[in-house]
């Protein structure tokens, strides 16, 4: 069975968009993908660190949620992860936003991702992907950080594939 899930993409240390590119091949090896647009937003946590170019991809896959885990990690290390802190600077970060209706949690995974309804710079590209979006009966274009999102468009939605 495919499940629709959807991954989020930051970088801010290395060449960021060639870095998110790459994964953006590697996830297509895993299932069908869509690519949000590519933004650039200011840093959440420490602000003594460059600003993250961040994206959102749809990928439909039958890998269990950890399989898909493992493989999120697997190319978070292939990329030459470096992670100096909590919430700091990190040349690939991929995280497991939503695994269809799931809700999971367990001791390597909680699914909704936790910090998901705060960060403008991951509903903003979910909702490039699927505007009618919805977690747990409420729709994300409703959220009030929409309308206060602090992000820069970078490049539309070719930004991976060109
Ligand atoms: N884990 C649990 N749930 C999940 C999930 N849904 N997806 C576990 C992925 N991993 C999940 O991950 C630590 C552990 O979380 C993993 O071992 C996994 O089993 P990690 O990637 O090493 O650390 P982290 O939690 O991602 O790091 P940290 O430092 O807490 O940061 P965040 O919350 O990922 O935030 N500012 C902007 N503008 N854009 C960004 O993308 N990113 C961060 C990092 C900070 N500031 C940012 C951005
Ligand atoms: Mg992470």
């Amino acid at each position: 069975m495919t499940i629709r899930t959807y991954i989020g993409l930051g970088s801010n240390l290395g060449d960021s968009q060639q870095i998110l590119s790459e994964a953006v091949a590697k996830l297509a090896t895993l299932g069908a993908v869509q690519v949000s647009r590519l933004y650039q937003s200011p840093p959440m946590g420490p602000q003594d660190q460059p600003n993250y170019l961040n994206a959102v991809v749809q990928l439909d896959t039958t890998l269990a949620p950890l399989a898909l885990l493992d493989q999120l990690q697997q190319f978070e290390q292939e990329s030459g992860r470096v992670r100096l802190r909590r919430w700091g600077e990190r040349t690939l970060d991929l995280d497991l936003l939503i695994y269809g209706q799931e809700q999971i949690q367990n001791e390597r995974l909680t699914v909704p991702h936790i910090g998901l309804l705060q960060r403008d710079f991951v509903i903003i590209p979910l909702l490039d992907l699927d505007a009618h979006l919805q977690l747990n009966g409420h729709s994300l274009k409703d959220l009030e950080l929409v309308q206060q999102a602090n992000l820069t468009v970078i490049a539309d939605q070719s930004w991976a594939t060109a």
